[in-house]
């Protein structure tokens, strides 16, 4: 029998398609509840290093769509990971694998409060955003941020930012501020 996940998970992709609306973009591509079908799905798709720039996979609980919109995510905001350029060719598939190993094994005290994880393939530098439910919840915030940094072994000394999704949406141009940091 095949080990059982805590949740059901849901794997999208994102393809820049400028003739289409960015949420018509978003293509789900399959679910799975256990640990044999995770690793099926990761074995036979790309590594994000090799999407093109522009593209983003996300990894939702199943109902729940990558998207500010989402009943789950519009009071919620995101742990963000910004990458150099430089950090595509190692870190970008450790810290991607390793965002889902956390996601799918409930490695946080505060599972409950994650939403999802977004990769982003990005020109001037990819992003990985932690997508939790409420921005008002500092202490399971802090403990996400926490546990995040220490999984991914990113240096004490560098920063991560939590951003409120609100704020994203409302930014004209200039970049959104931090809410919490660690
Ligand atoms: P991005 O892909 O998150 O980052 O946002 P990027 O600027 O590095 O490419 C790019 C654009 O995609 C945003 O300005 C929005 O127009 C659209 N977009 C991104 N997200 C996450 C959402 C979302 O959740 N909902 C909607 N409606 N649009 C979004």
């Amino acid at each position: 029998i095949k080990h059982p996940l805590h949740n059901c998970w849901t794997l999208w992709y994102y393809e820049n398609d400028r003739s289409n609306s960015w949420e018509k973009n978003q293509k789900e591509i399959a679910s799975f509840d256990t640990v044999e079908d995770f690793w099926s799905l990761y074995n036979h798709i790309k590594l994000a290093s090799e999407l093109r720039q522009g593209c983003d996979y996300s990894l939702f609980k199943k109902g729940i769509r990558p998207m500010w919109e989402d009943d789950a995510n519009i009071r919620g905001g995101r742990w963000l990971i910004n990458l150099e350029k430089k950090q595509r060719g190692n870190d970008l598939d450790r810290f991607w694998l390793d965002v889902i190993l956390c996601l799918i094994g409930e490695a946080f005290e505060n599972s409950e409060e994650v939403c999802g994880a977004v990769v982003n393939i990005r020109g001037k530098g990819d992003k990985i955003g932690v997508w939790t439910s409420d921005a008002m919840h500092s202490g399971a915030i802090l403990e996400i941020g926490k546990k995040l940094k220490e999984r991914l072994r990113i240096a004490q000394k560098v920063t991560i930012g939590y951003q409120v999704h609100k704020d994203t949406m409302d930014k004209a141009s200039s970049a959104t501020k931090n809410s919490y940091t660690v």
